[in-house]
Protein backbone atom coordinates (compact mmCIF):
# COMPACT_ATOMS: atom_id res chain seq x y z
CA UNK A 1 0.00 0.00 0.00
CA UNK A 2 1.51 3.10 -0.93
CA UNK A 3 1.43 5.95 2.37
CA UNK A 4 1.11 9.06 0.79
CA UNK A 5 -0.90 11.38 3.03
CA UNK A 6 0.01 10.44 7.31
CA UNK A 7 0.24 13.32 10.44
CA UNK A 8 2.93 12.77 13.08
CA UNK A 9 3.85 14.62 16.01
CA UNK A 10 7.27 15.85 16.38
CA UNK A 11 9.60 16.62 19.42
CA UNK A 12 13.32 16.89 19.39
CA UNK A 13 15.48 15.73 22.16
CA UNK A 14 15.13 17.47 25.68
CA UNK A 15 18.26 19.63 27.08
CA UNK A 16 20.06 17.40 29.58
CA UNK A 17 19.91 19.06 33.36
CA UNK A 18 23.23 20.87 34.45
CA UNK A 19 25.12 19.29 37.44
CA UNK A 20 25.68 20.01 40.75
CA UNK A 21 29.44 18.79 42.27
CA UNK A 22 32.61 19.96 43.73
CA UNK A 23 35.77 19.06 44.01
CA UNK A 24 36.96 16.72 45.94
CA UNK A 25 40.57 17.11 45.73
CA UNK A 26 41.78 19.04 48.93
CA UNK A 27 42.45 22.63 48.21
CA UNK A 28 40.57 23.48 45.46
CA UNK A 29 37.33 22.99 46.31
CA UNK A 30 35.84 24.47 43.66
CA UNK A 31 32.28 23.70 41.94
CA UNK A 32 33.13 21.20 38.87
CA UNK A 33 29.69 20.59 37.59
CA UNK A 34 29.57 20.47 33.87
CA UNK A 35 26.80 21.39 31.51
CA UNK A 36 24.12 18.91 30.49
CA UNK A 37 24.06 18.04 26.74
CA UNK A 38 21.68 19.23 24.07
CA UNK A 39 18.76 17.56 22.97
CA UNK A 40 19.07 16.34 19.58
CA UNK A 41 17.43 17.76 16.64
CA UNK A 42 14.80 16.13 14.29
CA UNK A 43 14.98 16.50 10.74
CA UNK A 44 13.56 15.24 7.41
CA UNK A 45 15.44 14.00 4.05
CA UNK A 46 14.48 13.81 0.56
CA UNK A 47 15.17 10.29 -1.13
CA UNK A 48 13.55 8.87 -4.30
CA UNK A 49 11.95 6.14 -2.76
CA UNK A 50 8.07 6.59 -3.14
CA UNK A 51 7.35 3.96 -0.19
CA UNK A 52 9.40 6.09 2.38
CA UNK A 53 6.74 7.49 3.86
CA UNK A 54 5.63 3.90 4.83
CA UNK A 55 7.72 4.08 7.92
CA UNK A 56 4.93 6.69 9.51
CA UNK A 57 2.23 4.27 9.49
CA UNK A 58 2.30 3.22 12.99
CA UNK A 59 5.61 5.77 13.84
CA UNK A 60 3.65 8.40 14.73
CA UNK A 61 5.46 10.23 17.00
CA UNK A 62 9.63 11.49 16.27
CA UNK A 63 10.93 12.19 18.92
CA UNK A 64 14.62 13.27 19.38
CA UNK A 65 17.22 11.77 21.61
CA UNK A 66 17.55 14.01 24.99
CA UNK A 67 20.98 15.07 26.01
CA UNK A 68 22.47 13.75 28.95
CA UNK A 69 22.96 15.13 32.32
CA UNK A 70 25.86 17.37 33.61
CA UNK A 71 28.89 15.02 34.55
CA UNK A 72 31.13 16.05 37.70
CA UNK A 73 34.71 16.80 37.13
CA UNK A 74 33.44 19.90 34.60
CA UNK A 75 32.61 16.84 32.10
CA UNK A 76 29.67 18.00 30.07
CA UNK A 77 26.89 15.32 29.31
CA UNK A 78 26.29 13.75 26.40
CA UNK A 79 24.59 15.47 23.04
CA UNK A 80 21.56 13.44 22.07
CA UNK A 81 22.44 12.58 18.48
CA UNK A 82 20.02 14.31 15.46
CA UNK A 83 17.91 11.77 14.06
CA UNK A 84 17.07 12.36 10.15
CA UNK A 85 13.54 10.90 8.61
CA UNK A 86 14.02 10.01 4.74
CA UNK A 87 10.53 11.43 3.07
CA UNK A 88 10.50 10.72 -0.85
CA UNK A 89 11.06 13.73 -2.63
CA UNK A 90 7.62 15.43 -3.95
CA UNK A 91 6.39 15.00 0.09
CA UNK A 92 4.79 18.48 1.28
CA UNK A 93 5.30 18.94 4.88
CA UNK A 94 2.30 20.90 5.99
CA UNK A 95 3.20 22.79 9.29
CA UNK A 96 -0.02 22.18 11.18
CA UNK A 97 0.60 24.66 14.06
CA UNK A 98 1.71 27.34 11.62
CA UNK A 99 -0.03 26.94 8.65
CA UNK A 100 3.73 26.95 6.57
CA UNK A 101 4.12 24.33 3.48
CA UNK A 102 7.41 23.46 2.54
CA UNK A 103 7.98 21.03 0.03
CA UNK A 104 10.56 18.46 -0.37
CA UNK A 105 12.45 18.96 -4.09
CA UNK A 106 15.48 17.36 -4.00
CA UNK A 107 17.41 14.01 -3.06
CA UNK A 108 19.10 14.63 -0.37
CA UNK A 109 18.02 17.74 0.93
CA UNK A 110 17.34 18.13 5.00
CA UNK A 111 14.98 19.99 6.30
CA UNK A 112 14.75 20.85 10.31
CA UNK A 113 11.88 20.34 12.03
CA UNK A 114 12.49 20.90 15.80
CA UNK A 115 15.49 21.58 17.22
CA UNK A 116 16.88 20.30 20.06
CA UNK A 117 16.53 21.87 23.41
CA UNK A 118 20.33 23.11 25.27
CA UNK A 119 21.67 21.75 27.89
CA UNK A 120 21.79 23.40 31.40
CA UNK A 121 24.37 25.30 32.80
CA UNK A 122 26.09 23.29 35.99
CA UNK A 123 27.56 24.73 38.89
CA UNK A 124 30.77 25.69 37.35
CA UNK A 125 29.19 28.24 35.22
CA UNK A 126 27.85 30.01 38.00
CA UNK A 127 30.86 30.67 40.01
CA UNK A 128 31.92 33.86 40.76
CA UNK A 129 33.99 36.09 43.22
CA UNK A 130 31.65 36.50 45.55
CA UNK A 131 29.98 33.02 44.84
CA UNK A 132 32.93 30.81 44.85
CA UNK A 133 30.86 27.27 45.80
CA UNK A 134 27.30 27.95 43.59
CA UNK A 135 24.92 25.49 43.58
CA UNK A 136 23.29 26.62 41.28
CA UNK A 137 22.10 25.05 38.28
CA UNK A 138 20.04 24.76 34.57
CA UNK A 139 17.70 22.48 33.47
CA UNK A 140 18.06 21.76 30.20
CA UNK A 141 15.46 23.11 27.91
CA UNK A 142 12.41 21.38 25.96
CA UNK A 143 12.87 20.68 22.62
CA UNK A 144 10.96 21.91 20.23
CA UNK A 145 7.73 21.01 19.12
CA UNK A 146 5.45 20.43 15.73
CA UNK A 147 2.64 18.77 14.74
CA UNK A 148 3.30 18.30 10.67
CA UNK A 149 1.24 16.57 7.61
CA UNK A 150 3.19 14.92 5.01
CA UNK A 151 1.57 14.99 1.71
CA UNK A 152 2.94 12.61 -0.97
CA UNK A 153 2.57 14.56 -4.77
CA UNK A 154 4.04 12.58 -7.09
CA UNK A 155 6.36 14.76 -9.55
CA UNK A 156 4.65 12.65 -12.92
CA UNK A 157 4.96 14.20 -16.71
CA UNK A 158 1.67 12.10 -17.84
CA UNK A 159 -1.24 11.31 -15.66
CA UNK A 160 -2.78 8.29 -17.66
CA UNK A 161 -6.58 8.97 -16.22
CA UNK A 162 -10.00 7.44 -17.40
CA UNK A 163 -12.88 5.25 -16.37
CA UNK A 164 -12.18 1.63 -14.83
CA UNK A 165 -11.20 -1.04 -17.07
CA UNK A 166 -10.37 0.96 -20.26
CA UNK A 167 -6.55 -0.59 -20.12
CA UNK A 168 -4.48 2.49 -18.56
CA UNK A 169 -2.59 0.09 -16.49
CA UNK A 170 -1.80 -2.07 -19.81
CA UNK A 171 -0.53 0.52 -21.65
CA UNK A 172 1.28 1.36 -18.93
CA UNK A 173 3.09 -1.79 -18.55
CA UNK A 174 3.40 -2.35 -22.19
CA UNK A 175 5.48 0.90 -22.55
CA UNK A 176 7.81 1.04 -19.45
CA UNK A 177 9.17 -1.03 -17.00
CA UNK A 178 6.31 -1.08 -14.64
CA UNK A 179 4.19 -4.06 -13.49
CA UNK A 180 0.95 -2.46 -12.73
CA UNK A 181 -1.88 -5.21 -11.83
CA UNK A 182 -3.88 -5.89 -14.99
CA UNK A 183 -7.44 -7.69 -14.59
CA UNK A 184 -10.52 -7.60 -16.40
CA UNK A 185 -13.00 -5.83 -13.40
CA UNK A 186 -13.00 -2.46 -12.42
CA UNK A 187 -10.86 -0.93 -9.89
CA UNK A 188 -7.25 -3.31 -10.69
CA UNK A 189 -5.22 -0.39 -9.55
CA UNK A 190 -5.79 0.60 -6.16
CA UNK A 191 -3.14 3.47 -5.62
CA UNK A 192 -1.28 5.17 -7.95
CA UNK A 193 2.02 3.23 -10.09
CA UNK A 194 4.57 4.64 -12.18
CA UNK A 195 6.70 4.03 -15.11
CA UNK A 196 9.35 5.20 -16.76
CA UNK A 197 9.91 6.05 -20.30
CA UNK A 198 13.03 6.88 -20.88
CA UNK A 199 12.94 10.49 -18.80
CA UNK A 200 9.21 10.66 -18.77
CA UNK A 201 7.34 9.59 -15.71
CA UNK A 202 4.00 7.95 -16.47
CA UNK A 203 1.44 7.95 -13.34
CA UNK A 204 -1.23 5.29 -13.70
CA UNK A 205 -4.31 6.68 -11.81
CA UNK A 206 -6.84 4.29 -10.47
CA UNK A 207 -10.19 4.31 -12.74
CA UNK A 208 -12.52 7.34 -11.89
CA UNK A 209 -16.36 6.72 -12.19
CA UNK A 210 -18.98 9.26 -12.39
CA UNK A 211 -19.34 10.57 -8.48
CA UNK A 212 -16.14 9.91 -7.86
CA UNK A 213 -16.08 13.37 -5.93
CA UNK A 214 -18.65 12.43 -3.95
CA UNK A 215 -16.77 9.47 -2.78
CA UNK A 216 -18.02 7.14 -5.04
CA UNK A 217 -15.54 4.15 -6.68
CA UNK A 218 -12.17 4.85 -5.24
CA UNK A 219 -12.81 8.59 -4.63
CA UNK A 220 -10.99 11.37 -6.28
CA UNK A 221 -8.33 12.40 -3.82
CA UNK A 222 -5.68 10.49 -6.29
CA UNK A 223 -5.62 13.34 -8.61
CA UNK A 224 -3.81 15.06 -6.27
CA UNK A 225 -0.88 13.01 -7.77
CA UNK A 226 -1.64 15.02 -11.14
CA UNK A 227 -1.87 18.38 -9.86
CA UNK A 228 1.35 18.96 -11.18
CA UNK A 229 1.30 17.27 -14.20
CA UNK A 230 1.84 18.97 -17.31
CA UNK A 231 0.27 16.33 -19.63
CA UNK A 232 -2.76 13.62 -19.59
CA UNK A 233 -3.43 10.76 -21.42
CA UNK A 234 -7.50 10.31 -21.14
CA UNK A 235 -8.25 6.49 -22.16
CA UNK A 236 -11.51 5.50 -23.07
CA UNK A 237 -12.81 1.93 -24.47
CA UNK A 238 -13.75 1.10 -27.93
CA UNK A 239 -15.85 -1.07 -26.47
CA UNK A 240 -17.73 2.01 -24.67
CA UNK A 241 -21.25 2.33 -26.40
CA UNK A 242 -20.77 5.83 -25.67
CA UNK A 243 -17.34 7.57 -25.72
CA UNK A 244 -18.22 10.94 -25.73
CA UNK A 245 -20.46 10.32 -22.42
CA UNK A 246 -17.38 8.65 -21.26
CA UNK A 247 -14.88 11.70 -21.61
CA UNK A 248 -17.40 14.06 -19.98
CA UNK A 249 -18.15 11.87 -17.34
CA UNK A 250 -13.77 12.29 -16.54
CA UNK A 251 -13.65 15.81 -17.57
CA UNK A 252 -16.73 16.66 -14.61
CA UNK A 253 -14.34 14.93 -11.96
CA UNK A 254 -11.24 16.51 -13.15
CA UNK A 255 -13.22 19.86 -12.65
CA UNK A 256 -14.39 18.88 -9.34
CA UNK A 257 -11.23 18.43 -8.27
CA UNK A 258 -9.64 21.40 -9.29
CA UNK A 259 -10.95 23.15 -12.48
CA UNK A 260 -6.98 23.90 -13.73
CA UNK A 261 -7.10 20.39 -14.09
CA UNK A 262 -8.90 20.90 -17.67
CA UNK A 263 -6.69 23.34 -19.07
CA UNK A 264 -4.13 20.59 -18.73
CA UNK A 265 -2.62 18.97 -22.52
CA UNK A 266 -4.78 16.45 -22.94
CA UNK A 267 -4.29 13.19 -25.61
CA UNK A 268 -7.26 11.40 -25.91
CA UNK A 269 -6.89 7.19 -26.16
CA UNK A 270 -9.09 4.98 -27.64
CA UNK A 271 -7.71 1.64 -26.38
CA UNK A 272 -8.70 -1.86 -26.83
CA UNK A 273 -9.20 -1.45 -30.32
CA UNK A 274 -8.64 -5.27 -31.58
CA UNK A 275 -11.84 -5.84 -29.87
CA UNK A 276 -14.72 -3.71 -32.10
CA UNK A 277 -14.65 -3.55 -36.14
CA UNK A 278 -12.82 -1.11 -38.31
CA UNK A 279 -15.82 0.63 -38.83
CA UNK A 280 -16.61 1.10 -34.90
CA UNK A 281 -13.43 2.57 -34.79
CA UNK A 282 -13.86 4.60 -37.28
CA UNK A 283 -17.08 5.97 -36.15
CA UNK A 284 -15.91 6.14 -32.80
CA UNK A 285 -13.21 8.09 -33.37
CA UNK A 286 -14.48 10.80 -35.77
CA UNK A 287 -16.88 11.75 -33.10
CA UNK A 288 -13.51 11.86 -30.28
CA UNK A 289 -11.99 14.38 -32.95
CA UNK A 290 -14.97 16.99 -32.75
CA UNK A 291 -13.17 17.33 -29.44
CA UNK A 292 -10.23 18.79 -31.23
CA UNK A 293 -7.74 17.43 -29.39
CA UNK A 294 -5.16 14.78 -31.00
CA UNK A 295 -6.98 11.08 -30.66
CA UNK A 296 -4.71 7.89 -30.61
CA UNK A 297 -6.35 4.51 -31.59
CA UNK A 298 -4.70 1.74 -30.03
CA UNK A 299 -4.19 -1.58 -28.71
CA UNK A 300 -2.03 -3.69 -26.64
CA UNK A 301 -2.74 -6.78 -28.15
CA UNK A 302 -1.98 -6.25 -31.67
CA UNK A 303 0.08 -3.19 -30.92
CA UNK A 304 -1.71 -0.87 -33.32
CA UNK A 305 -0.96 3.15 -32.88
CA UNK A 306 1.96 1.95 -30.31
CA UNK A 307 4.27 3.49 -32.77
CA UNK A 308 2.53 6.69 -32.75
CA UNK A 309 2.60 6.58 -29.18
CA UNK A 310 6.13 5.95 -28.87
CA UNK A 311 6.88 9.24 -30.76
CA UNK A 312 3.87 11.44 -29.05
CA UNK A 313 6.52 10.49 -25.34
CA UNK A 314 9.71 10.92 -27.51
CA UNK A 315 7.92 14.70 -28.34
CA UNK A 316 7.17 15.02 -24.89
CA UNK A 317 9.97 14.25 -23.89
CA UNK A 318 12.13 16.69 -26.15
CA UNK A 319 9.42 19.37 -24.66
CA UNK A 320 10.64 18.64 -21.31
CA UNK A 321 14.45 19.04 -21.91
CA UNK A 322 13.77 22.67 -23.99
N1 LIG B 1 -8.29 -6.98 -26.07
C1 LIG B 1 -7.67 -6.05 -25.36
N2 LIG B 1 -7.76 -6.09 -24.02
C2 LIG B 1 -7.12 -5.12 -23.34
C3 LIG B 1 -6.37 -4.09 -23.95
N3 LIG B 1 -5.88 -3.28 -22.99
C4 LIG B 1 -6.28 -3.80 -21.82
N4 LIG B 1 -7.03 -4.90 -22.02
C5 LIG B 1 -7.68 -5.73 -20.99
O1 LIG B 1 -8.65 -4.95 -20.32
C6 LIG B 1 -8.72 -5.30 -18.95
C7 LIG B 1 -8.49 -4.07 -18.09
O2 LIG B 1 -7.17 -3.61 -18.28
P1 LIG B 1 -6.40 -2.74 -17.21
O3 LIG B 1 -5.12 -2.32 -17.85
O4 LIG B 1 -6.36 -3.44 -15.92
O5 LIG B 1 -7.41 -1.50 -17.11
P2 LIG B 1 -7.34 -0.21 -16.16
O6 LIG B 1 -7.85 0.94 -16.95
O7 LIG B 1 -5.98 -0.07 -15.61
O8 LIG B 1 -8.39 -0.59 -15.04
P3 LIG B 1 -8.51 -0.05 -13.53
O9 LIG B 1 -7.19 -0.25 -12.90
O10 LIG B 1 -9.54 -0.91 -12.95
O11 LIG B 1 -8.91 1.38 -13.62
C8 LIG B 1 -7.67 -6.39 -18.74
O12 LIG B 1 -8.31 -7.63 -18.81
C9 LIG B 1 -6.73 -6.20 -19.92
O13 LIG B 1 -6.09 -7.40 -20.31
C10 LIG B 1 -6.31 -4.09 -25.38
O14 LIG B 1 -5.69 -3.23 -26.02
N5 LIG B 1 -6.99 -5.09 -26.02
MG1 LIG C 1 -5.39 -0.27 -13.70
Amino acid sequence: MLIDDVKIKVKAGHGGIGNVAFNKTKLSLGPTGGKGGNGGSVYLEGVADLGALAQFRYKKELMGEDGEKGGRQLKDGADGSDLAFKVPVGTIVHNLLTGQDFEMTAIGQRLLLAKGGGGGKGNFLFRSSTNTSPIEFQRGLEGEECELRLELKLIADVGLIGLPNVGKSSFLNSLTNAKSKVANYPFTTLEPSLGVYFELILADIPGLIEGASEGRGLGIKFLRHIERTKTLFHFISAESPEPMQDYEIIRNELKAFNPELLNRAEYIFLSKIDLVSQEEVDQKLAKLKTLNKEVFPISVIDKRGLTQTEKLLRQLIQQKTI
